[in-house]
């Protein structure tokens, strides 16, 4: 149900469920948490790419036998939600590694929501973002209320929420949702060209401004100065830094280990 491949510095992870629309289950999340682990583990690995395959990105929660209603009462989504859907946003939030989500169709419910978890969203044009959940009577989760209030305001938030309107990937471009929307096309091929590149990068200082940038909806203005300024400092004091400089000085392109 995963799907990896693994490039030269970055692994592609592909949910890969197309006749569901990539709609996830405790055993496709369980996959999916171990192949952000390995790839977390591999130090050859220095970026992620996410993709669905087929027509859809991800069609949320699968609507199947771990959440139907039977005669032992109600699913404990609670316990789910914690388990599976909010530990993947955990990991790809808490990752070393930069995480890049190539959109290629409906991202719906939990779905958007993994997407917007990775720290640079591209989407096909063709694709919709979808906030499902009001219309089978749940509250957004994995993030949404948090990433859709950060991202597009909380006036847009609360009513995509409430309202379970689709926005294409345009609109979602516009709002500052998404990073941005490419031609059908050029989807894969600009995703793949953005995490290599990625992967070329000073990979623990993207790494230390993924703190920055979690940081940085609760901090005050002091508080964030502070954390920059400390970890401004190990940027300054790693091997990356000296090869920047170098670099920079020698008129050529740095080669980043770090
Ligand atoms: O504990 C917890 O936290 C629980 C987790 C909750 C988080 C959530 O994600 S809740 C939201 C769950 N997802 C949804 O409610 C979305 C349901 N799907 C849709 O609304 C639509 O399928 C889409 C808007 C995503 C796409 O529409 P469309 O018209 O392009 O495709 P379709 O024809 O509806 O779907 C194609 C097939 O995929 C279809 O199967 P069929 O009829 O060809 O055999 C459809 O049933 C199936 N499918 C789509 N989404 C799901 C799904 N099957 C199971 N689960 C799905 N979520």
């Amino acid at each position: 149900m995963i799907t990896i491949e693994i490039k030269d510095g970055w692994r592609k992870l592909v949910l890969n469920r197309p006749e569901r629309l990539n709609a996830v289950n405790p055993a496709m999340l369980t996959e999916l948490l171990q192949a952000i682990g390995d790839a977390e583990a591999d130090s050859a690995t220095r970026a992620l790419l996410l993709t669905g395959n087929g027509r859809g990105f991800c069609a949320g929660q699968e609507l199947g036998p771990d959440v139907t209603p039977g005669a032992n009462g109600p699913p404990d989504l609670q316990a789910l939600a914690d388990t599976y859907h909010h530990e993947v946003v955990r990991r790809l939030r808490a990752s070393r590694l930069p995480a890049v989500c190539a959109v290629n169709g409906v991202a719906a419910g939990a779905g958007a929501s993994f997407a917007l978890a990775c720290d640079i969203v591209l989407a096909a044009k063709s694709a919709r973002f979808v906030q499902a959940f009001v219309k089978i009577g749940l509250v957004p989760d994995s993030g949404a209320s948090f990433f859709l209030t950060h991202s597009v305001g909380e006036a847009r938030a609360r009513a995509l929420a409430m309202l379970g309107d689709t926005i294409d990937a345009d609109t979602a471009a516009a709002w500052g949702m998404i990073w941005k929307a490419v031609e059908d096309a050029d989807l894969m091929t600009e995703a793949e060209a953005l995490t290599a590149s990625l992967a070329k990068a000073p990979t623990a200082t993207l790494s230390r401004m993924k703190l920055l940038f979690a940081a940085a909806g609760r901090n005050t203005l002091h508080a964030q100065l502070d954390l920059e300024a400390r970890l401004q400092g190990e940027s300054g004091r790693s091997d990356d830094y000296a090869e920047g400089v170098r670099a920079f000085q020698e008129k050529r392109a740095p080669v980043f280990k770090g």
